[in-house]
């Protein structure tokens, strides 16, 4: 076919570096800007048959995420605005790994493997974050669209989520909001004004919040937002992007990862913070207590939150729907522990990743889902926003289910229900304080962390590594998981976990206990047995005291 041979010759301009293999991973293509020209060419390529497959459009998203400013990365956006299904992930990986001579063979492959009918048009947008070589590379993404005849639209700076959203609101044909980031502010800021509109004379200090935009994209876009808010949220941006870098000592990974304050932010006791990551689909609450003492509010934490307030509304409604939350095995035991005790909640464990946490809370009428690390959404099933909308229409019903289900519609509406999104979860989060008149230390106490530990171990192959129950057990290399459950069994509130990380060359270990000492120590012997039994590389790990 001509159209091959055009394709041939403009992917010669974006040229594979000899050798080089990459991986489709938990989050896309991630690695050093520089390698990733020829990805994202033929990323454009593998959207645009996606979107004939699918006959819909597709989203592209240029970003490395929390990642340092010289990496860039690329994910796929599949056409409710969820992750693109796992199959696609695999021809992603072919099409990324092709030697140049290769690459229509390989496009081939999946077009025939697929079915894909090539006269069927195809739509695909794209967007990018604030890093330097973003630009140029989302121009590739958009030349290998152009390469197969697609049509694009390139959406320019936006979140991840925003990304997300256009696409969901381009394929339900505007029934989730107009896909603009001017729509996208609409629908968000006008639910939260709603939500917060009788909450009883809010102070000032309470409509105050403090930002670390990591320096990124999610910093520019809640300037853009701030007007829509009309007051009703006082946001002091910090970490704007004006003068420092990319998640350089900021952001809600520095902050989760190193449990302090990022830098470029000065912080009153008892005043609430929150931090985005670098392409604001993460998010993370935190404050200093009177001592200097520092709180971290993590993913758990705003699950618990957040469920504790849907469960409340829908049982004053009086609707019957099933919620539950879905965690990681990060999740603190704490966290678990509340909600399936005290809460009553039912909480189901995934595999690390937000599209296994996204598929899991699909299973529910309310499924509430959050990693530990900040990454989190709310997802409604269809059946269950009809049940909410009707009775927030009936004039019948009594006026404390009628004010129930309207709170429920507006939550519904400021939730991006598509990915997790640091814009949309921060006004969930500040409308749910408001309406229940609660500080960030209230909002702490509800339950007290398990101290915790993280830490990663260098093998030579982190492939030993295999892992069931949601990752909680490892089945190779044999006696690992033995070697971890004695360990285990010597503290007291003890859990520890390892598994083979699915963005660095590294194994993950974790372990929480009842107190510091123990969880370091706890998750030291554990990184012991690892580097002995799944081939360690390097020195051996230290005691960390
Ligand atoms: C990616 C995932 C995140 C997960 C992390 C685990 C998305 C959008 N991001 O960043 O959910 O927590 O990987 O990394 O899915 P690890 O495998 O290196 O521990
Ligand atoms: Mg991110």
């Amino acid at each position: 076919m001509a159209e091959f041979q055009e394709i041939s010759k403009l992917s010669a301009l974006h040229p594979k570096p000899a050798g080089l293999v990459l991986q489709y991973g938990t989050s896309g293509f991630r690695t050093n800007a520089k390698q990733l020209d020829h990805i994202m060419f033929r990323m454009g390529l593998l959207a645009t048959l996606r979107s004939k497959k699918t006959k819909a459009t597709i989203g592209v998203m240029v970003t490395a995420s929390h990642n340092p400013e010289e990496d860039n990365g690329v994910k796929l956006v599949d056409p409710m605005g969820e992750m693109v299904t796992q199959d696609w992930e695999e021809h992603a990986t072919q099409l990324a790994n092709a030697d140049q001579e290769d690459l229509l063979t390989a496009l081939k492959n999946i077009i025939e493997k697929e079915a894909i009918n090539m006269s069927q048009e195809a739509n695909v947008f794209v967007g990018k974050d604030t890093r330097s070589s973003s630009a140029s590379l989302s121009q590739a993404v958009l030349d290998g669209v152009s390469a197969l005849g697609g049509h694009s639209k390139d959406y320019g700076l936006v979140t991840t989520p925003q990304l997300h959203y256009m696409v969901c609101c381009q394929n339900t044909q505007g029934k989730y909001g107009e896909a603009t980031v001017e729509g996208y502010y609409t629908k968000f800021c006008q639910a939260f004004i709603q939500l917060t509109k009788n909450t009883s004379n809010r102070t000032d200090d309470q409509k105050h919040l403090c930002l670390d935009g990591a320096n990124g994209i999610g910093a520019l876009k809640v300037r853009e937002m701030e007007s829509h808010l009309k007051k009703e949220l006082q946001i002091s941006l910090n970490n704007d992007g004006s003068k420092g870098r990319l998640n350089h000592q900021c952001g809600a990974d520095y902050v989760k990862v190193q449990q302090k304050p990022p830098t470029g932010i000065k912080i009153n006791p008892g005043e609430r913070c929150c931090s985005f990551d670098g392409d604001a689909d993460r998010i993370v609450y935190y404050y200093t207590d009177s001592e200097g003492t520092f709180h971290l509010l993590d993913g758990d934490k705003m699950a618990t939150l957040i469920s504790t307030f849907l469960k409340e509304l829908l049982t004053q409604a009086g609707l019957d729907l099933k919620i539950a939350v879905v965690q990681t095995a990060y999740a603190n035991g704490s966290s678990t522990h509340y909600l399936e005790n005290t809460m009553k909640v039912l909480v189901r464990c995934t595999k690390t990743g937000v599209k296994h946490l996204h598929h899991v809370a699909q299973e529910f009428d309310v499924g509430v889902y959050f990693e530990a690390n900040g990454h989190g959404t709310v997802l409604f099933s269809k059946a269950a926003e009809e049940k909410i909308q009707q009775l927030a229409e009936d004039t019948n019903v009594n006026d404390k289910r009628r004010k129930a289900a309207l709170l429920l519609r507006n939550t519904i509406n400021v939730i991006n229900q598509t990915v997790g999104d640091a814009i949309s979860d921060m006004l969930l989060i500040e409308a749910i304080l408001a309406i229940k008149g609660m500080t960030i230390q209230q909002w702490d106490t509800i339950y007290t962390d398990l101290p915790n530990r993280q830490l990663k171990v260098k093998v030579a192959d982190r492939r030993v590594i295999d892992t069931t129950d949601a990752e909680r057990r490892a089945v190779t290399p044999a006696g690992l998981q033995e070697a971890i459950d004695n360990l285990v069994k010597k503290y007291r509130q003890a859990r520890s976990f390892v598994r083979p990380s699915g963005t660095e060359d590294v194994v993950r270990v974790y372990a929480e206990a009842d107190t510091q000492e123990s969880a370091d120590a706890l998750a030291h012997e554990v990184s012991l047995a690892v580097y002995r039994l799944a081939g360690g590389v390097g020195d051996e790990p230290k005691p960390l005291h």
